[in-house]
């Protein structure tokens, strides 16, 4: 295995471990052993040296006082944040033989493991753990709080996170961000964008809250929250009645057009114009123009399908660049997500096999409130990893009450003390992604990408991957899958035969040449992975799964009679939760906004600057009101993921729904309802 860490001094080569599309290629100084910057690499082929203010600070928080150094043990009340030093030895035997006593009582399924991608790499989000937990039989984790409403929606028309090469939208003459804050969550698709403006390409934002990437449009079109799909089906609807479809492609490359073109005629203009607050002639301007240009590319955002309907929502914009017949120019299209191109054996890397009992239970992790307070046979302990779920999670007041309960054994691993590591009875430390081994695939571009350990693990800090080899061998696990190599793990990961994107690349190659890209062709002509092998605007498969078959709008769930739908979006300077506990970072974003219009702040004599009591049946939350035209009348947009600080509340899950969404069992934080007034 390679590796820099026993050079004190020079430039390494390196990727970026945060859950971001961009996943950029990084150099790595360090001086004296110590990472000193973090820059941008130039050559790589896509993020070319730019990357984001977050990172460029991230050495601050490699070498950050606050880590977590060594393995904790609680000695105060849940929550309460009081802990003492125990070694490595004590910390694993605690663990294993509660763990093995909890099997004895009440079955391995009363264990839950809860992770995400605080760590993009494959062996670190989804590797090692997966083979432990297997092999425990544990209850199983299914992990929909970020993409997947959107992701089962885009399959049932395309048939897996199949788009175009980012690095094709250059070409573009028209790019439409769609629920997307690019220029905060995927600024090299913003840079690209901004290449082919040069050229001549128009950008058109669509969002409900004229953020930055609003700010940067050509065109920028707010909309009602939860009514994207009414949109969508408003523009085929005169896209078909205009004869401005492209009958040619659809006939080729479609199934259902027939249906469709009948379906959307109760979409009509004045109808779609009452459901998302679009004027009629904004409708037709835009309907014009997307059949006009080409090559038109749609950037399909994680915001739309944070909503009740989230999932036929993408499943619809999805169908929009077949009507025009775009796939077929190059920079023509739509990305929502192009993970399936770098898709690794999953099944290698994961051994799904190892799970004895093939009907352990599922747990929707964006119920984990629910799950810790009303689950019969109750979790007894839970152990997290890679994720904050007290601040990140839905119905945020549940998901702390469950984290109190006392008996409750509860297990956490991360690089600092978060609000989740308070709740916890054992505390393991984390080195961060620039001490591992390990292989990122990015869900936007088409790179692989290697990274090697620049630095030697902070203090007693433990990779995922060691710390699941270190709990396996205390539960007496001997398997030989649970002992394996970060290298015999990347090995068995690339060897999937069956992705011919990526069959050629081996981690030999990865050590010689740092990424490689998969051998991505265009989607067309070509066919798809959808039942029909062909795009599905009738998907059969979804009638079977009790959806409509065609995409249909269904409004989003009116959970309370309180005035304003509440967008508790992601913020610039944060990555979710992560920093929001660095300084650097937190000045940066000063202080936790609400964004609201003049004509309802003026209703409720609220004047901008002014910090705002924000509350539902939920919780309630204290935030900075700023007023002004950024959101329609109605809607009200807070950004960031904040961490707590005292005096503050500032924990905006408090008040979003655990509701799951139409599709994919996804999350709704965006279809929640708030009042918003003055603190007397
Ligand atoms: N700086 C920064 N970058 C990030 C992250 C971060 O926290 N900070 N998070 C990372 C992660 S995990 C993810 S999943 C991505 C998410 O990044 P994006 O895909 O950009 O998704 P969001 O930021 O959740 O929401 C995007 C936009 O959707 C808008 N929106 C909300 N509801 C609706 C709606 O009903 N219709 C329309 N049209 N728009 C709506 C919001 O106002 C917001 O501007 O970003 C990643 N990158
Ligand atoms: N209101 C609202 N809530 C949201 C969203 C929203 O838009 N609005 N977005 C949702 C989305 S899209 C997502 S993806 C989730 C993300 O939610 P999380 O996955 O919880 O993401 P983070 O808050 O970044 O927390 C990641 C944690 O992992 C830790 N970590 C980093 N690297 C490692 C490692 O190698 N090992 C271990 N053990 N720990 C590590 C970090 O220190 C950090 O504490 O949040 C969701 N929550
Ligand atoms: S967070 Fe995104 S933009 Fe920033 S360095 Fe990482 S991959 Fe690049
Ligand atoms: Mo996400």
């Amino acid at each position: 295995m390679t590796s820099f860490v026993h050079e004190r001094n020079g430039v390494f080569p390196s990727v970026c471990s945060l859950d971001c599309p961009d996943q950029c290629g990084l150099l790595v100084h360090k001086k004296d052993g110590k990472i000193v910057k973090v820059e941008g690499d130039p050559e790589h082929p896509v993020t070319k040296g730019n990357i984001c203010n977050k990172v460029r600070h991230m050495a601050e928080r490699i070498h950050d006082e606050n880590r977590l150094k060594y393995p904790l043990k609680r000695i105060g009340h849940k929550g309460e944040g009081k802990f003492e030093r125990i070694s490595w030895e004590e910390a694993i035997h605690t663990i294993t033989s509660h763990w093995k006593e909890l099997i004895q009582t009440d079955g391995p399924e009363s264990i839950l493991p809860y992770s995400f991608y605080g760590n993009m790499g494959n062996l670190t989000a989804e590797g090692m753990d997966r083979r432990f937990f297997h092999r425990l039989g544990a209850s199983l984790l299914d992990r929909t709080i970020c993409q997947s409403a959107g992701t089962v929606g885009y399959k049932y028309t395309m048939g897996g996170s199949f788009g175009i090469d980012p690095e094709d939208t250059i070409h573009s003459k028209l790019i439409i961000f769609w629920g997307v804050n690019a220029v905060s969550t995927n600024m090299h698709q913003v840079a690209l964008a901004q290449k082919a403006r040069k050229n001549g390409a128009k950008i058109v934002v669509i969002d409900v809250h004229k953020n930055q990437t609003g700010r940067l449009a050509d065109w920028f079109i707010p909309i009602l929250p939860g009514t994207d799909t009414a949109l969508a089906l408003g523009l085929m609807h005169i896209l078909f009645a205009e004869n401005m479809a492209n009958d040619a492609f659809l006939e080729e490359y479609t199934v259902g057009h027939q249906e469709l073109r009948e379906h959307v005629k109760q979409y009509d203009p004045a109808t779609v114009s009452g459901i998302t607050g679009v004027p009629v002639d904004d409708l037709y301007k835009l309907a014009k123009m997307y059949s006009e240009t080409s090559p038109s590319y749609i950037r399909i955002g994680n915001g739309i399908q944070h909503h009740d309907n989230g999932g036929m929502a993408i499943r619809t914009i999805a169908c929009l660049p077949a009507i025009t017949g775009q796939w077929l120019e190059k920079g023509g299209g739509a990305i929502k997500g192009n993970s399936s191109y770098l898709a690794h054996n999953a099944e290698k890397l994961q051994r799904p096999d190892l799970l004895q009992n093939k009907n352990t239970r599922v747990i929707n992790m964006n119920q984990l409130g629910k799950a810790l307070l009303e689950l019969d046979p109750p979790v007894k302990s839970l152990f997290v990893y890679s994720c904050n779920p007290a601040v990140v999670a839905p119905e945020g007041n549940m998901v702390r009450r469950g984290l109190e309960r006392e008996d409750l054994f509860i297990v956490v691993h991360d690089l600092f003390m978060t609000e989740t590591a308070k709740y916890a009875d054992i505390i393991l430390p984390a080195t961060s992604a620039f001490e591992n081994t390990d292989f990122y695939t990015s869900y936007w571009h088409h790179f692989i990408q290697l990274q090697q350990p620049v630095i030697e693990p902070y203090e007693e800090s433990k990779s995922n991957v060691e710390m699941f080899r270190l709990l396996a061998e205390g539960m007496g696990f001997d398997e030989p899958t649970l002992k394996a190599t970060e290298a015999e793990l990347i090995a068995e990961a690339l060897d999937h035969p069956e992705n011919p994107y990526i069959s050629h690349i081996t981690y030999e190659d990865l050590v010689e040449k740092q990424y490689l890209k998969a051998a991505v062709k265009p989607l067309f002509p070509g066919k798809l992975a959808t039942p029909s092998g062909k795009i599905e605007l009738y998907s059969e498969k979804m009638v079977q799964d009790g959806q409509p078959g065609l995409p249909t709008y269904i409004p989003i769930i009116k959970d309370s009679d309180l005035p304003f739908l509440f967008i508790p979006a992601p913020n610039h300077n944060f990555l979710n939760s992560t920093f929001s506990n660095n300084e650097k970072h937190v000045s940066l974003e000063k202080e936790a906004k609400i964004h609201i219009n003049q004509e309802d702040a003026h209703r409720l004599n609220i004047e901008d600057g002014e910090v705002v009591r924000v509350w539902n049946h939920r919780g309630e939350c204290e935030l900075k009101a700023v007023v002004g035209e950024n959101v329609l009348p109605g809607v009200a947009v807070s950004q960031g993921l904040w961490a707590d600080a005292p005096g503050k509340k500032q924990h905006v899950n408090s008040l979003t729904p655990d509701r799951l969404s139409d599709i994919g069992g996804g999350a709704t934080f965006f279809s929640g309802r708030v009042q918003v007034e003055k603190i007397r």
